[in-house]
């Protein structure tokens, strides 16, 4: 994980630059919130399926129309997923096309953050019960990265299931190799599921782990998180983009998340109800707001291990009878989810 130590001067830029741009929006928020003064008076219920800046798109609980809202200010933030109550607005606002303020927000069950470009911790996504973490063989699995977002998986209770796409791009020989590195995960338990969104191999197992959830699709720029939604979804119809060969990763296409629904389907007769996040790539997907004794809960093999060190504090370094080291020795645990722990404490303690 890429450190970025900023200097004061950086910093100070950075804080301006927000400054100027919190003020920008609260400006043009106030100005809304002064144009919706005329609020009918039924509260509606709905879950957010997009957001751009100062607008959000609704699914209406009954209707199941999008509603195009606005957010009241006493509202801190609100993300993809969230549980929302909003109030028509009797003066349709013609210009930014809004029909709707967003007027509470319902506690949410599960969150899913991620640090900005400054450090800050920011939620992506609410209420989310499994996180897909996609990998492929262009961009290259990377398992340092599936290892943090099986931390965060882990410490927001969201259940994480593995997915490689791309097989159809696979000789045997390939296959292979990647299936060996993928073992190790097998090995703790995680699901896993082989998946092309090409060839549409795999998209009925998946579909059948889809079924009744609330799920969103993370992993590297590239690796196809929106062609598998289109996939399962062709109305979705989202934007995928190519993979630049001269750096073998994405050219991040999917700059929002956005939230969107299987119902009932014919076709596939199993799945009555689904809901799936898309969310942007990542390059890198920083850890930095944990507490380094937390880290271990992360990693669910090692945090059972962790019972059998003598020592209460170990560091499973170097100490004597460490049920970490000692499972290394006789090959029960891998040598690199021994490292990534580290690699991640050592991050979260440098802050
Ligand atoms: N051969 C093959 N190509 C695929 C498959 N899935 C996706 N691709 C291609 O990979 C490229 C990237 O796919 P996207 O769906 O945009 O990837 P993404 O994960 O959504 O990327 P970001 O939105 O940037 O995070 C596109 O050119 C797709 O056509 C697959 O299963 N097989
Ligand atoms: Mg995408
Ligand atoms: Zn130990």
């Amino acid at each position: 994980m890429a450190k970025r130590k900023l200097s004061r001067r950086q910093q100070w830029r950075i804080q301006k630059i927000q400054d100027e741009r919190l003020a920008r929006a609260q400006n043009k928020q106030k100005k809304m919130s002064d144009d919706y003064t005329q609020l009918d008076e039924t509260l509606h219920r709905g879950v957010i399926v997009s957001h751009f800046g100062a607008t959000l798109d609704v699914e209406d609980e009954v209707t199941h129309l999008i509603v195009r809202c606005a957010m009241r200010q006493n509202i801190d933030t609100i993300v993809c997923g969230d549980q929302i109550a909003w109030q028509k607005l009797s003066n349709i606002n013609e210009e930014e096309q809004i029909q709707g303020v967003i007027t509470a927000r319902e506690p949410r069950i599960t969150v899913l953050a991620r640090p900005d470009f400054t450090g800050q911790m920011k939620p992506v996504a609410a209420n989310i019960e499994q996180m897909l973490i996609v990998t492929s063989p262009i961009p290259e699995l990377n398992e340092g990265l599936v290892d943090r977002y099986l931390v965060a998986a882990e410490l927001s209770q969201i259940k994480p299931i593995l997915v490689l796409n791309k097989i159809d791009t696979l000789s045997a020989e390939q296959r292979k190799v990647l299936d060996q590195r993928l073992k190790t995960y097998i090995d703790i338990g995680y699901p896993i599921v082989y998946t092309s969104a090409k060839s549409l191999h795999g998209m009925d197992t998946l579909l059948e782990q889809l079924e009744n959830q609330v799920s969103v699709f993370v992993g590297q720029s590239g690796v196809g998180k929106s062609s598998i939604i289109n996939a399962l979804l062709p109305e979705a119809k989202i934007k995928e983009g190519e993979v630049s060969l001269a750096t073998n990763k994405g050219t991040h296409t999917t700059s929002v998340s956005r939230l969107y629904h299987i119902k009932s389907q014919e076709q596939t007769n199993f799945v009555k109800h689904a809901s799936l996040i898309d969310s942007p790539g990542v390059r890198e997907f920083g850890l930095w707001a944990i507490h380094k004794e937390d880290v271990i809960h992360g990693f669910i093999e090692l945090h059972e291990l962790s019972h059998f060190c003598r020592f209460r504090d170990c560091k499973h370094l170097n100490e004597p009878d460490c049920g970490l080291l000692n499972a290394l020795d006789e090959g029960r645990i891998s040598e690199h989810r021994l490292d990534s722990y580290h690699r991640i404490v050592d991050s979260v303690e440098a802050q």
